[in-house]
């Protein structure tokens, strides 16, 4: 299978996140990604890509359809005018965001990220935003090959993207990759693939996917994930909410229980997978987070290496162009066999 990354990553590297009211070293660390690609590699799975750049334009374009104008020009300037107002050289934090009734659009560096975060675990340090933009980048190639006739593509997006929504950035998430592969499937001059299905298997609900399609019929949102009454990101993924307007009945969320094992969880998976089998969508994307392992430093599910494989099988079972996209997986020790235990599952049953 096709499989592209991008060296950029590495310039982001937050180092720590705030977490129950204390700084803490984060997780998602540079080293993510050579655990992901030496399991890609003793899997025997096409040599990954680097990616390389396009014109800015085009993408830029594809990006101001799923994010908004304003996040897009704050994003690349924030840490500069963040330090120029006197804020923390170690990166931009907010503390202060508005209240419900607040309206007003501050000009202070200081404060404008509290217009656009809505979690402290999103540091911006002076390479987050061009590494954001190069999984974006990453994203955006496998779709397009997926567009040009490849069957599947994977994206080692760094960081991840499924917590981002049109105008908001958190839970390690600055751009939402898996959103604009969507957007580029959809773009692809000759590409008539109206409808497409994004299937969430991170071990966090995607609320950022789901922010960006609420209120589409023409893209369906799935995801799977830890009971948002008692986990991260806590203020969305609750079974209620299924779309808006025309979207309405278009977003399904799975909240499944803390612990939850192989057979419950695939049982889940494929409800999930029937629901867009029903939907019949010409493409699917895969917001792919491997933080459903039992030994993930963060996730709360207790999968067995075993899984993988029979998740990538039942993927392939939809028999859709299929796009991968990375998102979460924390256990350095095992990421790259839980990715390529997805890839293999997938490519073994086609
Ligand atoms: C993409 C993704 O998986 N984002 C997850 C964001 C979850 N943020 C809350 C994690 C809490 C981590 N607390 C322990 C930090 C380790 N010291
Ligand atoms: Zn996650």
């Amino acid at each position: 299978m096709l499989s592209l990354y991008a060296a950029e990553h590495s310039q982001h590297a937050p180092g720590i996140e705030f977490w129950n009211g204390r700084a803490e070293p984060t997780v998602e660390v540079p080293a993510r990604v050579e655990a992901i690609l030496k399991g890609l590699k003793n899997a025997g799975l096409a040599d990954p890509q680097p990616v390389t750049s396009v014109d800015p334009a085009e993408i830029g374009t594809l990006l101001a359809h799923i994010h908004t104008r304003a996040y897009l020009d704050y994003l690349p300037e924030a840490y500069e005018r963040w330090v120029e107002s006197g804020g923390d050289v170690n990166g931009v934090m907010p503390f202060i965001s508005p209240g419900k009734s607040m309206q007003g659009i501050p000009q202070s560096g200081l404060a404008r990220p509290g217009l656009f975060a809505f979690d402290m675990g999103a540091l911006i340090k002076p390479g987050t935003a061009h590494a954001a933009y190069n999984a974006a980048l990453t994203a955006f190639h496998a779709a397009q090959a997926v567009a040009q006739g490849q069957r599947a593509a994977y994206a080692l997006c760094r960081p991840p993207g499924h917590h981002a929504g049109a105008n908001f950035y958190g839970g390690y998430c600055y751009l939402n990759n898996a959103a604009l592969a969507v957007e580029t499937l959809r773009s692809t001059p000759g590409y008539h693939f109206e409808r497409l299905a994004v299937l969430d298997i991170d071990v966090h609900h995607g609320n950022g996917t789901q922010d960006i399609f609420y209120g589409s019929r023409e893209v369906l949102t799935v995801s799977l994930h830890m009971d948002p009454a008692h986990e991260y990101p806590f203020f969305a993924g609750y079974r209620e909410e299924r779309g808006l307007g025309a979207g309405e009945g278009y977003n399904i969320n799975y909240p499944l229980p803390f612990g939850i094992q192989d057979a419950n969880y695939l049982a889940a998976l494929k409800d999930a997978l029937d629901e867009i089998a029903n939907f019949n969508p010409a493409a699917l994307v895969v917001a792919l987070g491997v933080d459903t392992y039992r030994s993930d430093p963060i996730g709360k599910f207790a999968l067995s290496l075993a899984a993988y494989p029979k998740i990538g099988k039942e993927i392939a079972r939809l028999s859709r162009p299929t796009v991968f996209v990375q998102e979460g997986g924390y256990d350095l020790n095992c990421l790259g066999d839980l990715v390529s235990g997805v890839l293999v599952g997938f490519e073994n049953n086609l």
